[in-house]
């Protein structure tokens, strides 16, 4: 008889990798399970493979302790947590929620779960994936257990990534039980890291709160987005409309961008879209003010170096967002791939966080330090805020085209 962990984590990313540290350093036993190999391996020797601020201590502590342990399997534990991505995927009939991670992970208890355990799902999920994770393990144990023998809530998560291991901690959580005894184990679990409330639900409301956060987000960029557009065919400077109306003491307007990056708020409204495709019209206009975004924004470019014979481009900006590493789902990255491959003009490309260009621009772009770059264009794209091109002095911006696409300089 194998002796049973605490607790067994499955998907050791930007989520399932803090959450099985922090309990592990909590004094819990903690399982972190990874199907890549090269993950398991890292983990293992204490490192990380991800880009998080003070995660690598968070992690080095926790397997120094030896409560946290990897592998590529999972074993027996009192508590199960899913956290692995819940991409979504084209079809005939739009943007559908891929599962197959979620249905992989719930199968693969079914070999080391025993009777009384929790099953939390944390990843972020269309409404009904809890239920869909019971039948699936239950399929899977193919008689063995009924699903009253075990425990199943979904937990989500809603931390910031860039100060994640704050927020993991103080950011009140939803705890969405298919049952309320599934809904009080888990709270009584996170509670041995949250300092924040812990609100119990049941599992739908929960799996919709979550998609609702980010939708509310994504809606109030896109009103930001669209803000701009117009502004653009009105002549008015949208960075100084938006401070002006945010001076009314209920206005908040978001900032407009290139578009709306990462694997979250670009992707979480399309699984209440997929869910509610009639209703969910202002959701879905969103997510298309959004997306229509960076070809808005090249198409500026490409107006602006019909004007030179040979443009050199200084694009400032690969990542999804100010001050992260993170190029995934990047509107930025986006935007400079088209300008390449629509061969707009020379480019060259400041980004502070990364020492190389992604193998897309390799061979066709030059990264240099911001100054290098600026000094070296005609046309000026900041594509994202990072806090260093915040210096970049006025007097060489004012010798260039430039295109601010977040009001960095406003
Ligand atoms: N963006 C704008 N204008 C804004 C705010 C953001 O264009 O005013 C863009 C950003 O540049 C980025 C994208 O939107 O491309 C998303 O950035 P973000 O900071 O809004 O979102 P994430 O993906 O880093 O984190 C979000 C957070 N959710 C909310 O703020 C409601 C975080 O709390 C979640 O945990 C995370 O999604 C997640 O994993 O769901």
């Amino acid at each position: 008889m194998t002796d049973k962990f605490d607790i067994c984590v499955l998907g050791l990313g930007y989520i399932g990798l803090p959450t099985a540290s922090i309990f592990a350093t909590k004094g819990k036993s903690v399982l972190g399970v990874d199907v890549q190999p090269h993950v398991v391996e890292t983990i293992k020797q204490g490192r990380i493979h991800i880009q998080e601020p003070d995660l690598d201590v968070l992690v080095r502590a926790a397997v120094q302790s030896g409560n946290l342990k990897a592998a590529a399997k999972p074993s027996s534990a009192e508590t199960f947590i899913i956290a692995v991505p819940t991409p979504f995927h084209e079809t005939e009939n739009g943007r559908e929620p891929d599962l197959r991670y979620v249905e992989s992970a719930a199968r693969s208890i079914a070999e080391v779960i025993e009777p009384g355990a929790l099953v939390i799902l944390e990843s972020t999920s269309p409404v009904g994936t809890t239920e869909k994770v019971r039948d699936w393990l239950i399929d899977e144990l193919a008689g063995k257990y009924s699903s009253a023998d075990f425990h199943f809530a979904h937990c989500p998560e809603r931390i910031l990534p860039g100060q994640m291991l704050k927020e993991l901690v103080s950011n009140d959580r939803i705890s969405g039980g298919l049952t309320s005894e599934a809904s009080a184990r888990a709270k009584r679990l996170y509670e041995v890291f949250c300092s924040a409330e812990i609100y119990v639900t049941d599992a739908r409301t929960a799996e919709l709160a979550k998609l609702t956060e980010n939708s509310f987000r994504d809606v109030n960029i896109a009103f930001a987005n669209e803000l701009s557009i117009i502004c653009d065919e009105l002549g008015i400077d949208v960075w100084e409309l938006i401070q002006l109306a945010n001076r009314h003491p209920r206005v908040n307007i978001l900032r407009p961008g290139p578009g709306v990056g990462g694997h979250c708020i670009a992707v979480d409204p399309w699984f209440i879209v997929s869910a509610a495709p009639n209703k969910a019209r202002l959701i879905r206009t969103a997510r298309e003010v959004n997306d229509s975004k960076p070809n808005y924004i090249l198409e500026m470019v490409r107006q602006k170096a019909a004007r030179f014979r040979d443009p050199v481009i200084a694009c400032l900006g690969l990542t999804f967002k100010a001050d992260v590493d993170d190029m995934r789902e990047s509107p930025a990255l986006h935007i400079v791939e088209s300008i390449v491959d629509q061969k707009l003009g020379k480019v060259l490309v400041a980004e502070p966080h990364t020492r190389q260009l992604p193998s897309s621009l390799s061979a066709t772009a030059t990264l240099l330090v911001a100054e290098e770059a600026v000094r070296a264009a005609d046309i000026v794209l900041l594509l994202v805020d990072h806090k260093p091109f915040k210096s970049i002095s006025k007097r060489l911006l004012e010798q260039r085209v430039v295109i601010d696409t977040r009001g960095c300089w406003a």
